[in-house]
C-alpha cells in the first residue's frame, strides 16, 4: 500500500466505510485509517451489554445499493450491537473495504502543503501518509470523556467505559459495581449490570427521559415484507426531517384536545423509541407543547418506580423532554424497584472523591469492586480537535473553531481547504438517521471531487463569508427549538469543561439539509472557491 494517494480516510464506521467504498469505485487510490483493530466505528468501541440503536433497524442500514439491502436480513426492530457489528463485515467483506484499510492506526495530526496542494496525515507511530482530499469520518461520538474526578486513578477495582468495553464480558457475578453516568449508554447498560452483579450503584448527576423500547424479533413474514416496502420506506425517509419514515401527528399538540393528545402520547409510547422525542410537531419549539409531552413521560416514571423518592430523583428537573438526546431502555426505570439497586442522586450528595475501594459522596462512602464509566464523549469536535488539522496559512482547527465550530454545511471549514468532515458539527447528524445522513454527505463530498479532479482544481476552500452565513443559519435554526435550553447538554458542548458553549447540530432537518447541499452543486457549489494552479 502506498503512502501516497488521492483520498485519506479516516474512520471504519458507517461513514468511512462508505466513503471509501465511493472513493474507490471512482477509480481513486485510497488510504483508509482507522485506530480500532477492524471495521465498525462507533459500533465497534461500545460493545458494553445492551447496547442497541434507538432507530429501527430497517432504516438505520445502507440505502446505496439495493443488492446490498437484499442482502441482508435484520433480526430484530432494535438491532443489538454485535448484529450491526456483524452488518458492517459484511459491508466490507463485499465491498472488499479492508484492503484499503491501515487497522490500529491513530491519527494525531494533519496539515496541508500548499506547495503540493496535498494533506500530510501523521500516526502515533510517526508514519505519514499524503493525499490531496482528507475525509475526517471520526465520529460524532467517538472522542471519549474521562471524568476528571479526584482520587479516580486511586481506585484500585476493576474500571470499565461504556465506549470502550472489553472484547471479553467482565464477570460481575457477588461483586459491587458502582455506575457512573446516566445518558443513552448508562440507562442502557444499568438494567443488565443490575442483573449480573451482587449489588449496583447508579450515581446520577443529571437525570434524563428515557422511553421504553419495545423490542421484539421480526417474523419472517415481516422480514420479506420489509424487503418489498424498502423502495417506498426509503423514498419516504430521503428527504424526511429526521430521514426515517417517520413524522409527527398531525396536529399541533396546543391544538389537539385533551384525549386526542393522551391518545397520540400512547401510541408513540408504546411504539417506543426516540420518536417520543417528536410526537408533536410544536413539541420541540413551544414550550407548552413540550410541557404535555413530559408531564405524560413524568407520570410514566412515577407508575413505574415503586419508591415515589426515587421516583422524583429520576425525573429531570433541566431540560424540556427530547432537547437533551432523549434515550430508549430496556426497564431502565423498573430497575429502581430491585432490591440490590440503589440510585445516589450527586445533585444532593456531590462525589468528593473516588478512593482505592470506594466512592465517596458528602454524605456517604459506597464502597465498589468495580467502576462502570458512562461518562459520554468530548462530542462532535473532539475527534477532530484532537488531530487538530492545520492548513496552508497555517490556521488551525482549534483555533478556527475557538468560539464555536465555524463550518461551510458542516462538510468544510474556511482555512482548510480539501478536508471534508462527515456527521461534523454543522448538520443534523445526530438528530437524524446517522446511516443516510453519511450516504448523504459522502455523496456529495464525493461528487465534488471528482468534479475538482475532472476541471483540474487543485484546492477547494469555503468562502469565509459562506461558511459564517451556513453557521449563522446554524444557529438561527437552534434558536426558533427548545434545544438550547438543556443547560447540561452535549449538543452544546456542556458536558465538557471549558468547552465552548455553542449549540452545535443542524436542527433545520435532514431533508432541508440536504436540500441545501443539492442547491449549492447545483448551483456549481456556490460558496467554495476551486483554485487550478
Ligand atoms: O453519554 P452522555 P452517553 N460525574 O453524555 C455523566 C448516543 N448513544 O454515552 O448530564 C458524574 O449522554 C453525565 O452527567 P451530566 C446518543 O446520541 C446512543 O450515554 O453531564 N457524572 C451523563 O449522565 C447519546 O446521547 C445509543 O450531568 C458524569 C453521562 O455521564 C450519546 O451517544 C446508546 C460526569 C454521560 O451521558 C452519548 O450517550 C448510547 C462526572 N464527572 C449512546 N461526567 C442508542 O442508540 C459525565 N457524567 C440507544
Amino acid at each position: 500500500m502506498s503512502n501516497e494517494t488521492d483520498v485519506i480516510v479516516i474512520g471504519a464506521g458507517f461513514a468511512g466505510l462508505y466513503a471509501v467504498h465511493r472513493a474507490a469505485s471512482a477509480g481513486l487510490s485510497v488510504t483508509a485509517l482507522e485506530a480500532a483493530p477492524d471495521v465498525g466505528g462507533t459500533w465497534y468501541w461500545n460493545r458494553y451489554p445492551g447496547a442497541r440503536c434507538d432507530v429501527e433497524s430497517v432504516d438505520y442500514s445502507y440505502s446505496f445499493d439495493d443488492a446490498l439491502q437484499g442482502s441482508w436480513t435484520w433480526s430484530e426492530r432494535f438491532a443489538a450491537q454485535p448484529e450491526i457489528l456483524a452488518y458492517l463485515g459484511h459491508v466490507a467483506d463485499r465491498f472488499e473495504l479492508r484492503r484499503h484499510y491501515r487497522f490500529g492506526v491513530d491519527v494525531v495530526a494533519a496539515a496541508f502543503t500548499q506547495a503540493d496542494g496535498r494533506w500530510q496525515v501523521r500516526t502515533a507511530t510517526g508514519e505519514t501518509f499524503t493525499a490531496q482530499f482528507l475525509l475526517c469520518a471520526t465520529g460524532c461520538l467517538s472522542a471519549l470523556n474521562r471524568p476528571n474526578i479526584p482520587g479516580v486513578d486511586d481506585f484500585a477495582g476493576e474500571v470499565y467505559f461504556t465506549a470502550a468495553w472489553p472484547r471479553e464480558d467482565p464477570e460481575l457475578r457477588g461483586k459491587r459495581v458502582g455506575l457512573i453516568g446516566t445518558g443513552s449508554s448508562g440507562i442502557q447498560v444499568a438494567p443488565i449490570l443490575a442483573g449480573q452483579a451482587e449489588q449496583l450503584v447508579v450515581f446520577q448527576r443529571s437525570a434524563n427521559y428515557t422511553i421504553p423500547m419495545p423490542n421484539r424479533p421480526w417474523s419472517p413474514t415481516e422480514q420479506v415484507q420489509i424487503q418489498e416496502e424498502y423502495p417506498e420506506r426509503r423514498r419516504a425517509s430521503a428527504y424526511a426531517s429526521a430521514g426515517t419514515p417517520h413524522g409527527t401527528y398531525h396536529k399541533n399538540a396546543v391544538d389537539a384536545d385533551p384525549q386526542e393528545r393522551l391518545d397520540a402520547l400512547w401510541k408513540r409510547w408504546r411504539e417506543g423509541g426516540v420518536l417520543f422525542a417528536k410526537t408533536f410537531p410544536d413539541q420541540s419549539s413551544n414550550l407548552a407543547a413540550n410541557d404535555i409531552a413530559r408531564e405524560f413521560a413524568e407520570e410514566r416514571i412515577r407508575d413505574i418506580v415503586t419508591d415515589p423518592v426515587v421516583a422524583a430523583d429520576l425525573i429531570p428537573d433541566d431540560h424540556p423532554i427530547g432537547t437533551k438526546r432523549i434515550c430508549t431502555d430496556a426497564g431502565y426505570y423498573a430497575t429502581f424497584n430491585r432490591d440490590n439497586v440503589r440510585l445516589v442522586n450527586l445533585r444532593r450528595e456531590p462525589i468528593e472523591a473516588i478512593t482505592a475501594d470506594a466512592v465517596r459522596t458528602t454524605e456517604a462512602s459506597y464502597p465498589c469492586d468495580v467502576l462502570v464509566f458512562a461518562t459520554g464523549f468530548d462530542a462532535m469536535t473532539g475527534a477532530l480537535n484532537r488531530i487538530d488539522p492545520t492548513g496552508p496559512r497555517g490556521e488551525r482547527l482549534h483555533d478556527i473553531w475557538a468560539d464555536g465550530p465555524v463550518t461551510f454545511l458542516g462538510l468544510m471549514v474556511p482555512g482548510l481547504p480539501n478536508l471534508f468532515t462527515i456527521s461534523g458539527p454543522g448538520a443534523p447528524s445526530v438528530l437524524a438517521n446517522m446511516v443516510l445522513h453519511a450516504e448523504v454527505q459522502v455523496d456529495w463530498v464525493m461528487d465534488l471531487v471528482l468534479t475538482a479532479r475532472r476541471r483540474g482544481v487543485r484546492e477547494i476552500e469555503p468562502r469565509r463569508d459562506a461558511a459564517q452565513s451556513w453557521t449563522a443559519a446554524v444557529a438561527t435554526a437552534a434558536a426558533k427549538t427548545l434545544f438550547p435550553k438543556a443547560a447540561s447538554s452535549w449538543y452544546l458542548g456542556a458536558n465538557i469543561e471549558g468547552k465552548k458553549r455553542v449549540f452545535m447540530p443542524y436542527t433545520g432537518g435532514f431533508g432541508t439539509y440536504r436540500r441545501h447541499c443539492d442547491d449549492v452543486a447545483r448551483e456549481d457549489y456556490a460558496g467554495l472557491v476551486l483554485t487550478t494552479r
